[in-house]
């Protein structure tokens, strides 16, 4: 839900993740004459504990980057200059989504398949998460992380 309270947009609620879900939601704007302003707090703007924060940028034209999953860690996905594409897939739905706004965040829970691509010349991908980087906590197979799914049901 979200509130015009005339020092921008801001979220009432907190969003909800959780294991296979991705969606896009959006972080407080505070808009002046200098310019905007969008702040991220852990726990209260994104669903998790804010404990790890990296990102991707000087992104070669043509190149795919993910290509993996994983187990536990939460993420959330911010176009903080350009653009890029992101495709995921849950082993049941799959959804692609542009992301182009320093506002908008792409929320990737546990067990999603993700592949990024079409970044343009100027893309900064920011990234939010909830946990160390941890390469164990990763699927690099899609057959493999296909198969776990189904051991999971
Ligand atoms: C994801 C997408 C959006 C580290 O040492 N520490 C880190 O925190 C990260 C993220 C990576 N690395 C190392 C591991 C590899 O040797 O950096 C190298 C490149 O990582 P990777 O090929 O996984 O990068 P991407 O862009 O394909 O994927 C990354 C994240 O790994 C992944 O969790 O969701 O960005």
């Amino acid at each position: 839900m979200l509130k015009n309270t005339g020092q921008g947009v801001q979220r009432m609620t907190m969003i909800v993740g959780g294991r296979g879900k991705s969606f896009t939601f959006k972080f407080p704007v505070i808009p002046d004459a200098r310019g905007n302003l969008t702040f991220v707090e852990g726990n209260r703007h994104v669903p998790f504990e804010l404990n790890r924060v990296y990102y991707l940028y000087d992104v070669p034209s043509g190149a795919v980057r993910g290509g993996h999953a994983h187990r536990d860690l939460e993420q959330v996905l911010i176009s903080l200059s350009g653009s890029f594409d992101v495709s995921v897939d849950n082993g049941v739905t799959r959804e692609r989504y542009s992301l182009n706004r320093s506002h908008i965040g792409l929320y990737i829970g546990p067990m999603v398949w993700r592949e990024m691509e079409n970044f343009s010349s100027n893309a900064i991908c920011l990234v939010l998460a909830s946990k160390i980087y941890d390469e164990s906590d990763y699927f690099r197979d899609y057959d493999q992380f296909i198969k776990e799914l189904a051991d999971q049901q």
